[in-house]
């Protein structure tokens, strides 16, 4: 069973402080990966994190979004450079519990094309998996020809994985217990996109890749069903359940 799970960068930093970690999260969280890897809940899993204050904080100071890009040499640095130091983070908390943990850095593997379309090789991570390796990629710049760089969300690198390696399950653990409707209560599932248009408001923090309205777009367009849920829901997607919202 191969499993994607994004971690949300507002689920393991604090995303209104510039590259702050959550720490108390991410323990909760590394702590759910272990656990389910332990007991054999989990066999082939991918993690993927996002941003936070790390990666969307320097991306909105150098005007960096998925579709605007840069030349700036010092921009790579302070994105990318942000970007590896919480993939350090996450990567430690799960070394911590014996998770087999390894980087995966999208900026090394990735590209776009003129048009904007992302190329992404997944052999080595295949490969990872099948030597019992838990690959941890993460949101980060990629090279976009007559750009210079553009941001590559982790969401975008879950349903391209998700596909490339046809996963059988993919959630997204992020900062809310779902997909919340106006009345702030968790919508069971999405089919369409049009269902949900209205009250899929734009993130409140700063975020360049589109908030929660660009993740669902981005998950209808997967074969397989995908959960967005809380942190407290993790425990209950690692063991096979689906707590939030279900993009059909
Ligand atoms: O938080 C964005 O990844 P996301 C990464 O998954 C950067 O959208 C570099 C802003």
């Amino acid at each position: 069973m191969t499993v994607v799970l994004k971690l949300g960068g507002s689920v393991v930093t604090e995303k209104d402080r510039a590259e702050t970690i959550d720490g108390a999260a991410l323990d909760h969280t590394a702590d759910a990966i272990a656990d389910a890897i332990s007991v054999g809940d989990v066999d082939d899993l991918v993690v993927v994190h996002g941003g936070g204050s790390f990666g969307h904080h320097h991306a909105s100071e150098f005007g960096v979004s998925t579709t605007d890009g840069s030349h700036d040499v010092d921009a790579v640095h302070a994105i990318h450079g942000a970007m590896t130091t919480l993939n350090q983070f996450v990567l430690r908390r799960l070394l911590d519990r014996d998770v087999p943990a390894v980087p995966i850095q999208p900026f090394s593997a990735g590209h776009r094309s003129e048009r904007g379309e992302l190329t992404f090789p997944f052999g080595q991570i295949e490969t990872l998996l099948s030597e019992g390796f838990v690959p941890v990629l993460h949101g980060d710049l990629v090279a976009h020809a007559g750009e210079g760089v553009t941001v590559v969300s982790g969401d975008e690198l879950v349903v391209e994985l998700a596909a490339s390696l046809g996963a059988d399950r993919v959630g997204l653990c992020s900062a809310v217990p779902g997909v919340l409707d106006d009345a702030d209560a968790v919508i069971d599932r999405i089919d369409e996109y049009d269902d949900v248009a209205d009250v899929l408001g734009e993130s409140e923090a700063t975020d360049v890749s589109g908030g929660m309205a660009a993740k669902v777009r981005a998950l209808l367009d997967l074969d397989s069903n995908a959960t967005i849920f809380g942190r407290d829901g993790l425990s209950a997607f690692l063991e096979g359940d689906d707590p939030g919202t279900t993009i059909d």
